[in-house]
């Protein structure tokens, strides 16, 4: 029976391109700046991204660590949208390791809005913690991946340049969002100071992520890295299938995830007792209800898993749905027949 694995986009592998690259790939002691490879990836995440510098890290969760630190002091405060994956997915390493505090604001379109970011910066006073940094996230996860406005961006922008704090962007998905909007990544990365991207989700690497944003900040990023725990080694063979995930040709294949996740989102639609909203499926997630399908979210899930496909059970009724390299537009046509047989046959 063939797996059809919706679960996540972290399920990708990499081609035989990559396997090949990392085999072939010069080596050295990263710690000591001496790995070639993880150089040149290094450099070509940073142009790629529009900053001057970058450092690679482990995962996306040392990457938005890495920077939290990189920009506060203890006892400071970070503004960000509530449902960030940065806090409600990070293990609360942010108070953990970084003794910080989150003023979560709600953006329906996965941002605040400007005024209300403008409204929770502190004035200075004895009382008050510091306003140090202001995350953003696109796209969204916990929002079904949704692309916030590039408006909401550049006012969010505005207010940051006006109090003097920075931004950080969680670009785990960045490119996705590029992709979605048709312009370069650097028209969302110019518009914030730091952006932590994943090389292995829908780029396809298979491990680490990118930390990019100023000279000074990513000296500052190197030396949390090594307290993280983060400095690698001989990381050259996995920076050598970073750097082809950063191909051009690589990044515009996000499109076939987005319209593989488009025809999901439809073809679901048409199934009676599936309910998605067409219009926020903006990448590679579709987030699906199914309304008295008779059995519980976990129950639908391993039926479907029984028949070989493979989702996220998320909340009561919801399911998310993940498309990514791995899954052709005939699995999705599979998918849509089976999920259509389980939904008119509850109870076999
Ligand atoms: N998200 C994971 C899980 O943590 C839920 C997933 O399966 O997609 N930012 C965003 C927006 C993310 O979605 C993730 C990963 C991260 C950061 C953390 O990246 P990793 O998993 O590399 O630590």
């Amino acid at each position: 029976m063939r797996t059809i694995d919706l679960r996540r986009d972290t399920i990708t592998l990499p081609d035989s391109r990559m396997k090949k690259a990392a085999f072939d790939a010069p080596l050295g002691d990263s710690v000591y700046g001496e790995d070639l490879s993880q150089n040149e990836l290094e450099e070509c995440a940073a142009r790629a991204l529009g900053k001057d510098a970058s450092v690679y890290v482990p995962s996306g969760t040392m990457g938005n660590l890495v920077a939290l630190l990189s920009h506060t002091e203890r006892g400071d405060e970070i503004i960000l949208e509530e449902n960030a994956h940065i806090r409600t997915s990070e293990t609360g390493g942010a108070a953990c390791v970084g003794g910080l505090m989150f003023r979560t604001l709600y953006g329906e379109d996965g941002a605040p809005d400007a005024k209300d970011v403008a409204g929770a910066i502190r004035s200075v006073n004895i009382h008050y913690p510091k306003t140090a940094l202001i995350c953003l996230e696109n796209t969204h996860y916990r929002y079904g991946g949704i692309v916030v406005p590039l408006e909401k961006f550049r006012s969010i922008r505005e207010v940051s340049m006006k109090f003097g704090i920075p931004v950080h962007l969680d670009g785990a998905r960045v490119f996705n969002a590029a992709v979605y909007l048709g312009v370069p990544v650097t028209e969302i990365t110019r518009l914030v100071d730091t952006v932590m991207l994943s090389l292995s989700k829908g780029l396809g690497a298979p491990v680490g992520s990118i930390l990019a944003g100023p000279v000074s900040f990513i000296e500052m990023a190197k030396r949390y890295r090594k307290m993280l725990g983060g400095g690698m080694r001989q990381t050259g063979w996995l920076a050598a299938c970073g750097i082809l995930a950063l191909s051009e040709e690589n990044i515009s294949r996000l499109r076939e995830d987005h319209e593989n996740a488009s025809l999901l989102a439809r073809g679901l639609n048409e199934i009676n007792g599936a309910c998605v909203d067409v219009e926020k499926t903006h990448t590679n997630f579709v987030l699906a209800r199914f309304e008295d399908s008779g059995f519980s979210a976990e129950r639908f899930a391993e039926k479907l898993s029984a028949r070989g496909i493979l989702i996220t059970p998320s909340k009561a009724n919801t399911f998310r749905f993940v498309t990514s390299k791995e899954v052709s537009r005939e699995d999705i046509l599979f998918t849509l027949q089976i999920i259509e047989k389980v939904l008119q046959q509850p109870s076999q």
